[in-house]
């Protein structure tokens, strides 16, 4: 580590200094002392081959050829968007976006495990789990655009827009999932949320309301490393972030984040416990944030290319490609056609999100309630003061 932009980084508030070698050091040093490794589950190596050490848990086998298919098609469609989001930002089509480039696996095979009659909370760094769940590419292209068209999620999927507090999501999630069980109905909750968000009291609130009233939520840790600047190894000296489940009598899982098959067949497995009344569980997704924070953010100010070194090699897009593609599953050809088809769609949405009005300036205080409070009144006079109608 030569390079001494690195050298200053920012301690974060309440953190001893931070010098960049420290920093390597706690990232690249991710097991403590007395804290036993959990095994994470794995169906695909990094390499694209079946992994013949991992033992398949009883009620979470290997997805048949026709399932790993549609999740390699998902994982394609939302990285297709990824890509295509900084192309939009920095045309001036879309606002500041958190891409999750790398982390396809963990969003797409967690909400693959959904219908549309389930519960899905989202954060700011879900979109492909959102679309993975059927949220339509012109209204992600809208809401991540700030356009009032994307800000109402459409009535017929119960997806929540994404959220940006921290954690805030868990307790809400365990107030779907116990309404739809004073329903009588099977549906169940998912929420997403970050490794750094584990370490906020509404991650334990909501895990502890979840287990005590038997609520049947499915709760994804997205451990991806960082949180903004901060890396795990540094936020928190826990280290198996699926064993905070513990303290609460929730299952606890750990997969390979980067692994769709793995993630599928565990989210899998805890949205049927959900749905048949047996209660809430937590998995924790080992992945990798690769990308910057958000499209405006520039981690070579906080980080150095030794700490994410070796990511690249475990992506989870070519993983399962070559696996297909070894089985026969994929060809090259079928590839083609359907990289053609999803960049088709894409367009296709994206033209219709251009079409959509432009708003009015006046718009950003007229869906905060049904009816105006006076204070909104008061700005919405003031802003059309300012800019017109
Ligand atoms: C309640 C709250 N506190 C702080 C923030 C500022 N903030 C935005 S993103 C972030 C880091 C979150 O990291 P993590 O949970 O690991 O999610 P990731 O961004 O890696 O997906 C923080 C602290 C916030 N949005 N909400
Ligand atoms: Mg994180």
């Amino acid at each position: 580590m030569s390079d001494t932009k690195n050298s200053d980084v920012a301690a974060p508030t309440g953190m001893p200094p931070a010098t960049a070698e420290a920093l390597t050091a706690s990232v690249l040093q991710p097991v403590s002392e007395g804290q036993p490794e959990v095994p994470m589950l794995q169906f695909i190596t990094p390499e694209g081959t079946l992994n013949s050490g991992t033992q398949p848990l009883p009620d979470a086998p290997l997805p048949d050829a026709e399932t790993q298919l549609w999740l390699y098609r998902q994982m394609r469609r939302i990285r297709h968007f990824d890509e295509r989001a900084w192309v939009l930002y920095r045309q001036g089509k879309m606002g500041v976006f958190p891409p999750y480039g790398g982390m396809e696996a963990s969003q797409a095979g967690t909400a693959a495990a959904l219908t549309t009659q389930d519960w899905l909370f989202p954060t700011y760094r879900d979109t492909g789990a959102a679309l993975t769940y059927g949220l339509p590419i012109r209204q992600t292209v809208a809401y991540w655009r700030s356009s009032p068209h994307g800000w109402y999620m459409p009535e017929d999927l119960k997806i929540t827009p994404f959220y940006i507090p921290i954690a805030t999501q868990y307790p809400q999630a365990v107030g779907a999932a116990l309404a739809e069980k004073k329903k009588g109905t099977r549906n169940v909750a998912m929420a997403f949320i970050g490794d750094g968000g584990s370490s906020e009291g509404d991650f334990h609130e909501g895990l502890n309301f979840a287990g005590a009233l038997n609520a049947p939520c499915v709760f994804i840790l997205q451990n991806n490393g960082w949180a903004i600047s901060v890396p795990t190894t540094t936020q928190t000296r826990a280290r198996n972030l699926s064993r905070r489940a513990d303290g609460y009598g929730v299952p606890g899982l750990r997969v390979d984040g980067n692994d769709i098959l793995a993630v599928y067949a565990v989210t899998k497995q805890a949205v049927e416990r959900a749905r048949d009344g047996d209660g809430p569980s937590l998995i924790e997704t080992v992945t990798f944030r690769i990308k910057p924070h958000t499209v405006a953010d520039d981690p070579t100010r906080y980080r150095t290319d030794e700490m994410t070194a070796g990511w690249d090699a475990k992506d989870p897009v070519l993983r399962l490609r070559t696996y297909l593609l070894a089985q026969g599953t994929l060809t090259e050809a079928s590839e083609a056609a359907l990289l053609e088809e999803i960049s088709a769609e894409f367009e296709e949405a994206v033209a219709a999100a251009d079409s959509l009005p432009d708003p009015t300036p006046a718009e950003i205080v007229d869906h905060v309630f049904a009816e105006p409070t006076p204070q909104l009144r008061k700005q919405r006079a003031q802003i059309m003061e300012e800019y017109g109608a």
